[in-house]
């Protein structure tokens, strides 16, 4: 007999949501249906194997699956397949399951389309509606078919669920500044962004935008009739929600100025944020709403008294606060440290001196390092070191020992143009070096010697099983030579799960050999993430704050990274590229003092 085939974590967690799927059409139990999704969710956000942890007999540990579904999952690894999953995917094809991706299309309709006209794919469904063939069922008409048309166009378009930062922010910012050049000056008082934009999550599900005007109307008509608005799903007279042509929904709502400070408070959240403020308020006898607090008639004041805040610091303050950064709102202990007047200072973008990573024509990058360096010079940098691709990454034609000598001398001679201009900005000359396979490095330690920082990091054999690719990490960061470890888990946002590397010994092992990790400000990457950067510093680790850039834009992106850091409750003092540059060179491993 022939072993079945091994099913990694994504494909289990497909299988279960197609389950949760096929169960939703056929209007099967609803807690079941949870079940299987949740099961799903936890599934796919698991940083272990699956079969390790069927293997130790610990399914049931993880958080959302029950013995039911857990027992199903065992059956699904020990077999490769299971006859009821079987039966239930024969029974509801994948195009149906696939139509209720349609915006406003949900189950019963999938349901009702698939039984009664046959249609089992989202095709068959674009190929109906443009025939009016749907209007002869109950409950359809010309219109419907015209929203499930647009719907499905904007399915082609839409990668994702939920947007990269790095996509909404640069299109939310350029809808502001449309939106005000559209209209006559000063008809827009105060504008600004909410919702997890504000709070720079790695992804945004949809875009929240706020403003004051005396002149709501326009306001709206302006909105709903910018260019980039592909479809308008709600028009009111102080709330619009547009869906631009990448699928993306992005709501703006006019609310007065004096209610300003506890509108943006309400929607810039998070959810789990807001209840804590909201709790604490109630305790002091207010009730909290995005129009202010009303006296509940526990407290001092009179019951239906009301407070606003035109600024949102004044409500803070009023519940006995510190002004909550955005970034921190995900309470995560943040609405104590509040309380008690003990918030970090954030790092923030003028605090950067220097970038210790980033690509030349060298390897894979487009700019020349004079190029470069004049981009790092442009942004106020003092230093910018040239990283590029070591050896041993495959497709990239990396730098060896060679290459490095060449190199060089480019670095020297800008160097010394520099010091003869009198400008204060040093070029470092360092390396990506790669983490191959079985934890060996793309360059010689006596070459690596002689770089000034060394960045190590992994491009391949990504799917390694957890000990295998965590001991060949930990083998680089031992190595006295590595002064940072690149993007640490690997992920592509959306496109790429991190690798199944235990971030826990990788973590405590840069803190024992003071290798600095890298928070990787590629909106694509952001890696470390928020709450990896927040247990490093637990840990007591340095951070650094690289874009990684591959071209003279590429280092435009530093304010994803500073986003990130920010969630992760990063200093500047945490931070090794925010130090002028002999501070931050002795901040590197002590290459001598391991070496003894
Ligand atoms: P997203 O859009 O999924 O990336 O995340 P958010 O945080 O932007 O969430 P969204 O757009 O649903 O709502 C924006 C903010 O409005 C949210 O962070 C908090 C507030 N909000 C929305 N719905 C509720 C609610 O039911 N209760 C409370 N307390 N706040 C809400
Ligand atoms: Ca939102
Ligand atoms: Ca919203
Ligand atoms: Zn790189």
């Amino acid at each position: 007999m022939t072993e079945p085939t091994r099913l990694t974590n994504r494909q289990v967690a497909d299988i279960l949501a197609g389950v949760g799927a096929r169960l939703q059409i056929l209007d099967a139990n609803r807690f079941r249906i949870i079940a299987f999704q949740n099961a799903a969710e936890s599934i796919r956000n698991l940083a272990q194997d699956i079969n390790a942890i069927n293997a130790a007999g610990e399914l049931k540990n993880i958080p959302g699956v029950g013995k039911g579904i857990g027992d199903a999952i065992h059956h699904l690894l020990a077999n490769g397949s299971d006859p009821e999953f079987d039966a239930l995917f024969e029974q509801v094809p994948q195009g149906v399951v696939d139509m209720m991706q349609v915006p406003d299309m949900g189950p019963k309709k999938a349901k009702r389309l698939w039984e009664e006209l046959g249609i089992d794919s989202v095709d068959a469904l674009r190929t109906a509606a443009e025939q009016g063939k749907l209007r002869d069922l109950k409950g359809f008409g010309a219109k419907s078919e015209e929203k499930i048309l647009k719907g499905i166009e904007l399915l082609s378009t839409r990668v994702d669920e939920r947007t990269s930062i790095g996509v909404a922010r640069p299109l939310a910012l350029g809808m502001i500044a449309a939106l005000k050049a559209a209209l006559p000056p000063e008809t827009i008082e105060r504008i600004e962004v909410a919702g997890s934009l504000r709070r720079w999550k790695e992804t945004i599900g949809d875009v929240d935008i706020l403003c004051v005007s005396g002149q709501p109307v326009l306001v709206m008509e302006a909105f709903r009739s910018l260019p980039e608005v592909a479809h308008i799903a709600g028009a009111g007279e102080t709330k619009s929600s547009v869906v631009l042509g990448n699928g993306l929904q992005v709501d703006l709502r006019v609310v007065e100025a004096k209610n300003w400070g506890a509108a943006l408070q309400y929607f810039t959240g998070s959810k789990e944020h807001n209840v804590a403020v909201r709790e604490l308020a109630l305790k002091q006898g207010w009730s909290l709403n995005e129009y202010g607090l009303t006296a509940t008639g526990s407290g001092d004041a009179a019951e239906g008294e009301q407070r606003f805040f035109a600024e949102e610091a004044d409500l803070y303050a009023f519940l006995g606060l510190e002004w909550v950064p955005p970034e921190l709102r995900e309470n995560r202990g943040e609405v104590q440290a509040a309380r008690q007047h003990r918030l970090p200072t954030l790092v923030a973008m003028g605090d950067l001196q220097g970038e210790l990573h980033g690509h030349t024509t060298y390897s894979d990058g487009t700019g020349s390092v004079a190029e470069m360096a004049e981009a790092a010079r442009a942004r106020g940098y003092r230093y910018w070191s040239v990283s590029d691709h070591s050896v041993g990454l495959g497709i990239v034609q990396g730098v060896d020992a060679d290459k490095l000598r060449r190199q060089r001398v480019e670095i020297d001679a800008y160097n010394a143009h520099c010091t003869e201009q009198g400008i204060d900005f040093r070029l470092l000359q360092g390396s990506e070096v790669e983490i191959l396979a079985d934890g060996a490095l793309g360059l010689s330690d006596e070459v690596m010697a002689g770089l000034d920082v060394v960045v190590a990091s992994i491009h391949s054999a990504q799917r390694q099983d957890r000990e295998t690719i965590t001991a060949r990490c930990l083998k680089a960061i031992y190595n006295p030579h590595v002064d940072i470890l690149g993007h640490p888990t690997g992920r592509l946002i959306g496109s790429r799960p991190p690798t199944e590397i235990d971030m826990e010994r990788v973590l405590q092992a840069c803190r024992e050999t003071g290798t600095v990790v890298e928070i990787n400000a590629n909106p694509a990457r952001l890696d470390v993430n928020d709450v990896y950067a927040r247990r490093a510093l637990e840990l007591g680790c340095k951070i650094a704050i690289n874009c990684d850039a591959h071209d003279v834009l590429g280092m435009e992106i530093a304010e994803f990274g500073i986003g990130t850091a920010r969630r992760g409750w990063v200093t500047a003092a945490d931070v090794v590229n925010t130090l002028p540059l002999d501070a931050m060179l002795a901040c590197l491993k002590d290459v001598q003092a391991k070496d003894d």
